[in-house]
């Protein structure tokens, strides 16, 4: 099933490698993410991203939201309303929830690279396309070109905390262990964008864990968001094991290899 797999082979489960092989498996196929991003093939276009409701922690209106460690990321789940839509998205896009991936060391942990780059960490905000899909279940299980919409953004270590980050940052301490879940202090969706939202890259691929259903329309920001090396240290000291399970695992480079573009198009949006 698509819950047994790995990013290194831990546990005996399938790492990215083998998980072409796995049932209903798509991770073999030719749109697959992440990709290596040049800033030179990219085809510039004009166009915009409009959000809705992502500044609705910051005026009072938000609920508390839970995270959750589920042994591959740790994943915020939003209960509210925030939308995405712009040029080229074809439909309004509801966030659901948003996870990170991060490496073991500071040089990796980004699952995009931009010419070459990879970053600490990326952050990944998981939306679905309300014209079309009643969920993003069932949006993911279509796999039909725009379905899901994903934001990636980067995450750059940096000496300085990044405050905005840190109701997740406290959040990681009490989620140390697989299937732990804990509550987030409020915070604005806006507040973990890069202060730039109007340069941004967009392809067609997919998830980048199994079954890398191809539906993913992806926009990935140029400019990265900063995070501290102390604060990606909270991060880097999760386990994906359960607790008492031993031997412990750290949760760490928990991030798909770079996959072929084959011929696909990157685009370059920008005002
Ligand atoms: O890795 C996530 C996965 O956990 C799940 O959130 C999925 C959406 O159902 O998205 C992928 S990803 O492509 O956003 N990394
Ligand atoms: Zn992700």
């Amino acid at each position: 099933s698509s819950a047994h797999w790995s990013y290194h082979g831990e546990h005996g489960y399938p790492g990215p490698v083998h998980w072409p092989k796995m049932e209903h498996s798509k991770c073999g196929s030719a749109s697959q993410s992440p990709i290596n991003i040049v800033t030179n093939d990219a085809i510039t276009v004009p166009g915009t991203l409009i959000f809705e409701g992502y500044d609705i922690q910051k005026a009072g209106a938000g609920r508390p939201v839970s995270i959750t460690n589920n042994g591959h990321t740790v994943q915020v789940a939003l209960e509210g309303n925030y939308f995405m839509s712009g040029t080229g998205l074809p439909g309004k896009y509801k966030a659901v929830q948003f996870h990170f991936h991060w490496g073991r060391k500071d040089h990796r942990g980004s699952e995009h690279a931009l010419n070459g780059k990879k970053y600490s960490a990326e952050l990944h905000i998981v939306h679905y396309n309300t014209d079309k899909y009643a969920s993003l279940s069932e949006a993911v299980s279509s796999e039909k070109v725009g379905a899901v919409g994903v934001v990636g953004v980067f995450l750059e270590a940096r000496q300085q905390d990044n405050a905005n980050l840190d109701p997740v940052i406290e959040g990681l301490s009490k989620i140390r262990c697989k299937g732990d879940v804990t509550k987030l202090k409020p915070f604005s969706l806006s507040s973990i964008l890069p202060s730039d939202v109007k340069r941004f890259y967009r392809y067609e691929g997919s998830l980048t864990t199994p079954n890398c259903n191809q539906d993913v329309t992806w926009t990935i920001f140029e400019k990265p968001i900063p995070i501290s090396r102390k604060q990606l240290h909270f991060f880097r000291k999760l386990y994906e094991t359960v607790k008492d399970e031993t031997p412990k695992e750290h949760l760490v480079d928990n991030f798909r290899p770079l996959q072929k573009l084959n011929g696909r198009k990157v685009y370059l949006y920008s005002t």
